[in-house]
């Protein structure tokens, strides 16, 4: 096999006869995979030769009335929403809208959710990719989900008791946010990788000028979502994970040649990961060393940067194998697993030798050969890792400590590969992200699905699969295929029992808006504003009808007053495009322009009870 010098720069390594013919194959899709964006084209040169599952009777079923063992968190992609799903059995919960509005819960149509879009730069879609759970002591603690928008470079928060999205930053100076995570294993950042290389401030100046383009890490407050920090580096960064112990934040990184086409993009045999030390970030900014941009402290941490001189840089640059995807950190906190997406290897970095080292080549610690076109990796916690092959379309088990000891490009360390359908991203097992993973279950998130359901015109579902691994000891096992709406990237799974769900709405948490059946009535608040107070209950408004004059600014408030479980009211007004669901002991309010003289009728869009459709008031809008 050294026929060929598809050694894609990576010394000792070559390609067989094998490899080379799929690498051929699947130029074009590797070609637009990275970044996430548009993939094309198949990458399956062996699509007809896939094995279907071996059937060892791993079983993935809920029975009617049961309950799943663990929450699934799925990104939603350019869909700008969450989904929940149940695993294992791959049933979808519910979704929550983040970036995008929605009509099913009026996300964006009431007042506080439109304000929350506007504030956060009044776009209407975003693209979530990686969802992050908080921690407490390097396990989930439940209380919110973080993720990306690579779109327009925020950063949403979504409280996990009531399973809504409550907070979006805009962060300033980026404009792609792509790698987001939680600064483990307290959660006392959210860190944001800035993709696209921009000029700083990005007004216009320097805007034909690469050379001036500069990438940022970002640092924000979990609690606040405040911009704390940012630092500038060579290159573009794309994925971040940090280490467990609250100092170290690696960043896979590409296009090192600072170029803006493809070609450039790709010239050089190496690119830098960037391993982030974030104490000495701290300190910096605590010494005024930054320059400060739109009331941001941003950091230097280029390469030639004095702070990266001395004997503790805040930024250490270590050589991968050019334009590598995906960094994950392993349970333990030992290794980062750098997957080379051009390079057929996993890059492992050793996180503890990283402090003291002074040559970067010092601190790999492994690099097996794990298959082509690796992107992602995730674990059981019980020594293995399972990396995701986009171009082979399979999922590789292999053995953390075996590559260690391996010789650099060795396959000695895999146990083990699954086909997957087709072309897999992300990878996940359960609580994979934890210093205490669990097994039994992994998901490969496939970009395409190809013909595996019923053809549904030409925009086809991804292919999210279920496959079964156990505690490490046993085959892999592929069970489940599960359809997914374009477009998911990561997911994140907790054990039920970390997640407190509540069922009904504690008005205490919520500001001063509570109505009750005393309260509701029209108030005139200005010669063209009034304040429409309603509540709601089964299976009447609070107001059978109302008046207001035509011009008139109306703001409607409606408690539902129910105290049950599940009882929720929706309020719809034709023709005024408002429509907003009410859960138990919520109140939300919407404000809207009452332009048309005339008569509306007022429904509930929730089923309710028997007296659902009788569940009415009417809007009556005098002419001025
Ligand atoms: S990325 Cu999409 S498959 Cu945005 Cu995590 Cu790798
Ligand atoms: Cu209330 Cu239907």
């Amino acid at each position: 096999t050294e026929d060929n010098d598809l050694s894609l720069g990576l010394p000792g390594l070559s390609l067989g006869r094998r490899d080379f013919m799929k690498a051929g194959v699947a130029a074009g899709a590797m070609g637009s995979v990275a970044g996430c964006s548009a993939l094309t084209g198949g990458g399956d040169g062996s699509a007809g030769s896939q094995s279907t599952p071996s059937g060892s009777g791993a079983s993935h079923t809920v029975e009617p009335g049961e309950h799943d063992e663990y929450y699934g968190f799925w990104s939603g992609g350019h869909s700008g929403e969450l989904r929940v799903i149940g695993i294992p059995s791959m049933r979808e919960l519910t979704r929550i809208p983040v970036f995008n509005t929605d009509c099913a819960s009026g996300y964006g149509f009431t007042d506080d959710t439109k304000e929350l879009l506007e504030e956060s730069g009044g776009y209407s879609w975003g693209d979530n990719h990686h969802p992050n759970l908080s921690e407490t002591d390097g396990d989930y603690d439940g209380e919110y989900l973080y993720v990306n928008d690579k779109a327009n470079g925020r950063i949403a928060r979504v409280n996990l008791t009531y399973f809504e999205t409550d907070a979006i930053t805009d962060v300033p100076n980026m404009q792609a946010i792509h790698g987001c995570c939680v600064l483990s294993p307290d959660t006392k950042y959210v860190l944001g990788n800035g993709e696209f290389r921009v000029p700083l401030p990005n007004d216009g100046t320097d805007a034909k000028n690469p050379d001036n383009y500069t990438s940022l890490f970002v640092a924000v407050d979990p609690e606040s979502m405040e911009t704390q920090w940012q630092v500038k580096v060579d290159g573009n960064l794309d994925i971040v994970d940090t280490g467990k112990e609250g100092r170290w934040a690696i960043s896979s990184a590409y296009n090192s040649e600072e170029a803006t086409d493809i070609q450039g993009m790709t010239k050089d045999d190496r690119d830098n990961v960037k391993a982030f030390d974030i104490p000495a970030i701290e300190q910096a900014v605590e010494n005024g060393n930054y320059e400060e941009v739109n009331g941001i402290p941003v950091v230097d941490g280029t390469q030639e940067s004095s702070l990266n001189q001395g004997d503790r840089p805040i930024v250490k640059y270590i050589p991968t194998p050019k334009s590598p995807h995906c960094v994950e950190v392993g349970p333990n906190g030992d290794y980062a697993f750098v997957a080379g997406k051009l390079s057929p290897t996993v890059t492992m970095i050793d996180l503890n030798a990283l402090a003291d080292s002074s040559d970067p080549e010092d601190v790999v610690a492994g690099r097996p050969r794990v298959g082509l076109g690796p992107l992602h990796t995730t674990f059981d916690g019980n020594g293995h890792a399972y990396t995701s092959l986009f171009i082979d379309s399979q999922a590789v088990k292999w053995d953390i400590e075996a590559a260690v000891e391996a010789e650099e490009g060795s396959e000695d360390p895999i146990i083990e590969k699954q086909d997957v359908h087709y072309n897999p991203g992300h990878i996940q097992a359960l609580e994979a992200m934890t210093t205490d993973p669990d097994g039994e279950w992994l998901v490969s998130l496939n970009k395409l699905s190809k013909d595996r359901f019923l053809p549904v015109g030409p925009i086809m579902p991804d292919n999210d699969q279920l496959i079964h691994i156990g505690q490490g000891e046993e085959e892999m096992e592929l069970v489940a295929d599960h359809p997914a709406y374009p477009e998911p990237h990561d997911c994140v799974f907790a054990h039920k029992d970390k997640i407190d769900a509540k069922k009904v709405y504690d008005k205490d948490d919520y500001e001063e808006t509570y109505i009750t059946e005393e309260d509701s009535g029209v108030e005139r608040t200005g010669d063209n504003s009034v304040h429409v107070k309603m509540t709601t209950k089964r299976s009447e408004f609070g107001l059978p009808d109302f008046t207001v004059q035509e011009g008139d600014e109306v703001k409607l408030s409606t408690t539902n007053i129910e105290g049950v479980q599940d009882i929720i009211h929706g309020v719809a007004i034709p023709e005024h495009d408002i429509n907003y669901a009410v859960a138990p002991q919520d109140t939300r309010e919407v404000t809207f322009t009452a332009d048309d003289p005339g008569v509306y009728w007022i429904y509930c869009t929730y089923f309710c009870s028997a007296l659902h459709l009788e569940m009415r008031s009417r809007m009556i809008v005098e002419p001025a």
